[in-house]
């Protein structure tokens, strides 16, 4: 499995075993492995789980499906791949987009540098040879010139711990890690926590074929009709026939996503043109529906307007004024500052006579019991309970992987206080330890396709530029840490995020002091800017050097 550059033969420096350790198989990376390899480095990746796909191996539950149009929500980097994958969908299934991962790793020969059921439990950076030492929990120990952490930012599932729960006879299961093997609802009495993005897809498929749902709602949540059909062909060959401008002004976009974008500010435009905007986005369907004018996030009556017509819809669709009630977001919640929900009939759901909804807010959970789960006020009878509570989010997977950089200094100690990284890219104290679509970059605020692109190409020009100069140690500087963190957080302070709650932001309750956004907001092109900038100034900002640099350090680091 790990095979030896010719240039590490002719190294006269340490041995490592490989020159690029990637953690992680889902599409960030593939993508590593297949750029480092074409650049002649030696590469090994390792995935927990028992075949690749990272977040689309793990989030079988029904519904599944991305929010992404799926003729941007796919790789860029190879022309005869992108012209020869037939999409169905406007938005892919799980299962479609799983093909499509497993297509890949065959179409360019990924597998053999993947090694499957193998979790990384520590990687501990080596000063004297200037390694990675990757431990497993296999008891492997593997060392690699550099480190990239391909752990994606929604793969630690998390678990709401409610007492009791070891005593229910039923099933329990988390929409973020479904067993493999499928979960038939029918005719079972059933119960779903939680109504982000996964729920709302989950909640009206199970509807469907369960004997009663139960959604235990604790915010109302912002979501527009998916509108999802099938793609024609001649969509399909408008895309293709154009991918190439397409991708390039993708990479430029906000978000890095494709959308009609309105150009007019809500805030100077008629209340009844404001209205058949909103309407034309509704009936489209899709989260272009932010996009109907240019100061949805930057303007409180822009966004308060687009809110209101949410909140209109949702009046009109649900019938029981109890549940229309609970299901209408709060007017204090500007629209976007959580990710905007895309569903197909989630409102529509709660019309079924086997449906119901609790406001936990008001009727928290007690607790579960041998055969349910009790509210403070209820007492609900279940077969099965279904947590869509979404992930330790961003920084969850590295955190549970014990990371120790220079002097011993544990990731986990570094960000106490909440996440730092220069660029979203790399952590000042952890040399060569690359982050994908990490903290303080654009990451879960984007199509992650873009972003993972645009972070496994500059961090392999990042190591070829290095190569090139007879360089292998790259680290950080704090002072531009710090600077890259503080301004990013303000950059968040003229948009809606900061006035919500929201898993964007590292709080005092997830063990940030102070409360700070942990997101890069100023959109996929300006950050993209700013990183070629960097590698084409010679990457200020990182210390960059030889080996013998490293075993300069001072004693009391290494
Ligand atoms: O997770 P979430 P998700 N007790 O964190 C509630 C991507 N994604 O898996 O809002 C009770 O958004 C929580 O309540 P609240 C996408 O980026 C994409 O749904 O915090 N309830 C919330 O309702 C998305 O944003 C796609 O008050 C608890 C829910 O659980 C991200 O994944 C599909 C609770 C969690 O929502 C995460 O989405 C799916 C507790 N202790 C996911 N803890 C598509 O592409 C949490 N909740 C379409």
């Amino acid at each position: 499995m790990i095979e030896k550059s010719k240039a590490a033969e002719e190294s006269p420096a340490p041995e490592v075993d490989v020159d690029a350790l990637i953690v992680g198989a889902g599409f960030a990376g593939l993508l590593a492995l297949y750029k480092l390899r074409q650049a002649g480095f030696t590469v090994l990746a390792l995935e927990a789980s028992e075949s690749i796909g990272g977040v689309w191996n793990w989030n079988r539950y029904p519904g599944a499906r991305c929010d992404v149009e799926s003729m941007q929500y796919s790789y860029s980097f190879s022309e005869e791949l992108q012209q020869t994958w037939e999409w169905s969908e406007r938005y892919a299934t799980q299962p479609e987009i799983l093909r499509y991962i497993e297509h890949v790793a065959d179409r360019f020969d990924l597998n053999r540098h993947i090694q499957l059921n193998t979790r990384v439990v520590s990687a501990t950076y080596q000063a004297h040879e200037n390694a990675w030492q990757i431990q497993t929990n296999e008891g492997q120990e593997i060392r690699a010139r550099f480190c990239i952490m391909a752990t994606g930012c929604l793969s630690a599932a998390r678990m709401p711990e409610f007492p009791g729960k070891e005593k229910f006879k039923g099933d329990i299961l988390h929409t973020g890690h479904w067993p493999k093997s499928g979960y038939d609802f029918t005719g079972k009495n059933v119960a779903v926590i939680g109504t982000g993005s996964s729920g709302i897809q989950a909640i009206p498929m199970i509807a469907k074929t369960a004997n009663s749902l139960t959604v235990l709602q604790r915010t109302a949540t912002y979501s527009v009709p998916a509108r999802n059909r099938m793609l024609d062909e001649t969509e399909k060959r408008a895309w293709k026939e154009n991918y190439a401008q397409l991708r390039e002004t993708a990479r430029y976009a906000p978000s890095g996503t494709l959308y009609e974008f309105g150009e007019r500010k809500a805030e100077e435009t008629p209340l009844q043109d404001q209205t058949d905007e909103f309407e034309k986005r509704w009936a489209k369907g899709g989260p272009g529906f932010l996009r109907a004018f240019s100061d949805i996030s930057s303007s409180q009556i822009a966004n308060k307007a687009a809110g209101d017509f949410i909140r209109a819809k949702i009046a009109d669709i649900v019938k029981d004024p109890e549940k229309r009630s609970l299901l209408t977001p709060a007017t204090t919640l500007p629209v976007g500052s959580k990710r905007i929900c895309v569903d197909t009939g989630y409102f529509e759901t709660f019309n079924r006579e086997n449906v119901d909804l609790i406001d936990i807010r008001n009727d928290p959970i007690k607790g579960i019991e041998e055969n349910g789960l009790s509210t403070k006020k209820r007492k609900l009878d279940l077969d099965c309970i279904v947590f869509a509570t979404g992930f330790d989010v961003i920084v969850g997977s590295l955190m549970k992987i014990d990371i120790k950089g220079l002097a011993g200094r544990t990731l986990r100690e570094k960000w106490k206080n909440g996440p730092g990284t220069y660029l979203g890219l790399m952590v000042a104290g952890f040399p060569n330890l690359f982050l994908v679509t990490g903290p303080g970059s654009p990451s879960v605020l984007t199509n992650m396709m873009v972003s993972i692109e645009q972070h496994i190409e500059w961090i392999t020009a990042c190591v070829e530029s290095m190569r090139r100069q007879g360089n292998d140690y790259i680290d950080p500087d704090e002072a531009a840490e710090s600077k890259w963190m503080d301004d990013a957080n303000s950059l968040a302070e003229t948009m809606p995020f900061l006035r919500a709650n929201s898993w964007y932001m590292a709080s005092p309750e997830s063990g940030s002091s102070p409360r700070r956004f942990m997101l890069y907001s100023g959109g996929v092109g300006k950050y993209r800017e700013i990183c070629e900038q960097v590698a084409q100034q010679n990457y200020p900002g990182f210390n960059i050097g030889a080996r013998h640099v490293v075993c300069d350090v001072p004693a009391e680091l290494s």
